[in-house]
């Protein structure tokens, strides 16, 4: 094993660890019934060129990376509706399993770029051989909308390196509106597209 897959070891086994629990809640609400605040989940370890590339920018040295870079591990949590991103937030902040140690709340202060996402970054234990290991992990809450936006921009980023051209730039301000809006509607009729969920998931277990 070189150095990389040393240190990357228990993050990977985060990722694992935190998929298999959040997916855990999804299957509760589901076996009880009720509408799961959790759509679906995805994680990952931070490839190792991004981790370079940022530590560069931000002149952090590899031994200070386990402290000062959250997303090494990376978990995504979607939610169909806006309000179910605070209820997730609960769930976390409840757990006994890790300490949430900061939130950055992208959704009431939108950053510039029009990313809108709750970050959650987390302490978290994780057992080796070697005894316990704390690593830090983010965990992005967003709805659907903010992250169909989100992962379009994030794949242009690369391609024009942050800088976008003008016409770019406004389609993205335009699309990041009408995802706020998208999120907004669906608010409206969220009672009634549970309803609608729930008759469809009973209609299904009948079958
Ligand atoms: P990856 O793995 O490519 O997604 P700061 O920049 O100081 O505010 P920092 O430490 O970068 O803070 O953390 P922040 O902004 O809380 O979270 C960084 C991650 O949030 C990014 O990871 C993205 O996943 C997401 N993010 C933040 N801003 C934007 C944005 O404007 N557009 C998109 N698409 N995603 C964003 P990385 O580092 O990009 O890595």
């Amino acid at each position: 094993m070189n150095q990389w897959d040393i240190f990357l070891a228990p993050y990977k086994q985060a990722i694992d660890e935190l998929k298999m629990k959040l997916k855990g809640i999804r299957k509760q609400y589901q076996s009880a019934g009720i509408s799961s605040p959790i759509e679906f989940v995805t994680g990952r370890v931070k490839p190792i060129p991004s981790i370079i590339e940022k530590a560069g920018q931000r002149g952090i040295p590899f031994d200070k990376l386990s402290e000062e870079m959250y997303d090494i591990a990376g978990l995504r949590v979607m939610c169909q509706f806006v309000d179910d991103i605070d209820t997730v937030v609960a769930l976390l902040r409840s757990r006994n399993d890790f300490e949430v140690v900061e939130e950055r709340d992208y959704i009431k202060e939108t950053k510039e770029s029009g990313y809108r996402s709750y970050h959650v970054i987390i302490r978290y234990p994780i057992e080796t051989l070697d005894g316990q290991k704390m690593i830090l992990a983010e965990i992005q809450i967003r709805t659907l909308a903010m992250n169909f936006w989100a992962t379009i921009e994030h794949t242009l980023r690369y391609k024009y390196d942050g800088v976008y051209p003008p016409q770019i730039q406004t389609r993205l301000e335009r699309a990041a509106e009408a995802a706020f809006l998208l999120d907004q509607e669906m608010s409206e009729i969220r009672e009634e597209i549970k309803e609608a969920q729930k008759f469809y998931s009973e209609q299904r277990s009948e079958r």
